[in-house]
């Protein structure tokens, strides 16, 4: 079953030069390819949206400044079952507790700062990618 999924590489993996690593992951699945990107320190607004589900969550405040404090890039994958595979590539959202193996278990030590983002259903999916790309060109069909 084809699927488009919003993913976010995070103002950590940027800082760190870890784009390139995250990307060739997601790209060397079979079948899965990148269909919109770009680089863009995400504004207030769209943070606010994006998160609305963890408002007043003790983490929201921190988590929104996380997140503004740098440039992100923002991408849709599409292909086979992607958004339960790139929530398998991404790993649990503490990165303790995220197996060797996946982006937030290899890379990772605290939960707030954990390189990625992928939607978790395909609610979610349509819903963020329409955010991040309301152009229209990357939205689910
Ligand atoms: P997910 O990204 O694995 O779907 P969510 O529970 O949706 O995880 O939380 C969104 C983001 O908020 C996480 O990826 C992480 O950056 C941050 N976050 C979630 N829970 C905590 C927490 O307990 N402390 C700090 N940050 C958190
Ligand atoms: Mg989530």
């Amino acid at each position: 079953m084809s699927q488009r999924t919003l993913v976010l590489l995070k103002p950590d993996t940027v800082r760190r030069g870890l784009v390139g690593e995250v990307l060739s992951r997601i790209e060397a699945k079979a079948g899965w390819s990148i269909v919109a990107m770009e680089l863009r320190t995400l504004d207030r607004s769209t943070l606010e949206t994006h998160y609305a589900e963890h408002e007043g969550r003790p983490f929201y405040a921190p988590l929104m400044e996380f997140m503004a404090s740098g440039p992100s890039v923002a991408l849709v994958v599409e292909g086979e079952r992607v958004i339960e595979g790139v929530r398998t590539l991404a790993g649990p959202t503490d990165p303790i507790a995220a197996a060797p193996g996946s982006v937030r278990g290899d890379f990772g030590t605290i939960v707030r700062e954990n390189l990625i983002h992928a939607s978790d259903s395909e609610e979610s999916a349509e819903r963020e990618i329409k955010i991040f790309f309301p152009e229209g060109d990357a939205a689910v069909s």
